[in-house]
């Protein structure tokens, strides 16, 4: 059955002219890591558009939570929705879902794989001023990131890595407070995974690391070494961006250090003592840093890229299923 998915990892690197992943290293040869279908994420990403914006206690973020739910039992995890009301920088009482999808729950050595699921209220960084009260449809920001780990909870529902993973898709992210308000604001983005990371689905949960997958999926897509990452996870950094090297997929994943982020990992950091990492398009070179898309009206199907959702899907699998 394994041997299958290293037959098709060959047969499809013979056929395929693009998403060509390189023949599996010799020190790598003993382990056999499914084909990642970016054919399949593309169609996670548009089921989760589809709904319109993931905005908090919106008709569309309800009907979502049943769909990421359902669609983690499917492929065999155990789930937990954690349900808690958040209260958000300006007073707005979030009914927020944290969805959580666990593989091979009893095994004590752990990998976390996590993403935020919500979409931004407001496209405050619209070109037109008119858009600023309009929420973001988050293709990119949001759904890219769900739709890789639905992907990859796919494959590990087929094919069990040696450790645990646990999937987690994170409510209230993109609720942080634009630049353009003037009142007090403290830590007003990744509501969510702040609760999590106090209240973990699990007493004292701990894993050996964590993988952040933010704004995974666009055109071009230039993924530099996040600060926070190398902060608190740098050997979580380097296995990522090793691997990608390895793979031949160093077009995307730059082994130079980028932004400084506040995102999910921080809290997961911080606050559960995780080492975790973010893989987050952010380029220190551009004027905006993040791509143009974001926290726009236009972070539409049309920059996804099915070219950037491979090169990290495979990526990420490499590492999940390289650890012993
Ligand atoms: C800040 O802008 C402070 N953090 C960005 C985190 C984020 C928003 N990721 C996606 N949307
Ligand atoms: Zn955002």
């Amino acid at each position: 059955m394994i041997r299958n998915f290293f037959l098709l990892l060959i047969i499809a690197s013979l056929f395929s002219c693009k998403q060509q992943a390189k023949p599996l290293a010799v020190s790598e040869s003993t382990v056999d890591v499914p084909v990642f279908s970016a054919d399949s994420v593309y169609q996670y990403i548009q089921r989760q558009v589809d709904f319109g914006p993931r905005v908090p206690n919106s008709s569309a973020h309800k009907d979502c939570v049943a769909y990421l739910a359902t669609s983690l039992r499917s492929f065999g995890a155990d789930v937990t929705e954690q349900r808690v009301k958040l209260t958000a920088f300006n007073g707005d009482v979030l009914d927020a879902v944290n969805i959580i999808g666990s593989f091979n729950p009893g095994s004590s050595q752990r990998i976390l794989l996590f993403a935020h699921w919500d979409s931004r209220p407001w496209s405050d960084h619209d070109p037109d001023p008119k858009n600023y009260n309009k929420p973001v449809l988050g293709a990119n920001d949001g759904a890219s990131g769900v739709g890789v780990l639905l992907e990859i909870a796919r494959q590990i529902g087929m094919n069990s890595p040696r450790l645990g993973v646990d999937i987690i898709f994170f409510d209230a992210e993109d609720y942080g407070a634009p630049e353009s308000y003037r009142g007090y604001v403290n830590d007003s983005w990744c509501l969510g995974s702040q609760h999590w990371a106090k209240n973990p689905h699990v007493k004292g949960y701990q894993a050996r690391f964590g993988i952040l997958l933010d704004m995974v999926g666009a055109r071009g897509a230039k993924f530099y070494r996040e600060q926070i990452s190398d902060y608190y996870a740098r050997n979580v950094v380097d296995k990522i961006w090793n691997t990608a090297a390895n793979m031949g997929f160093d077009k995307f994943f730059i082994n130079k250090a980028g932004g400084s982020v506040t995102d999910d990992h921080l809290y997961v950091n911080q606050i559960a003592g995780i080492p975790s990492a973010n893989i987050i398009q952010y380029d220190p070179q551009s004027e905006k840093g993040f791509g143009d898309y974001w926290h726009t009206v236009n972070d539409n199907m049309s920059n996804i890229d099915k070219e950037t959702l491979f090169a990290v899907g495979t990526t990420v699998m490499h590492v999940v299923y390289m650890e012993k």
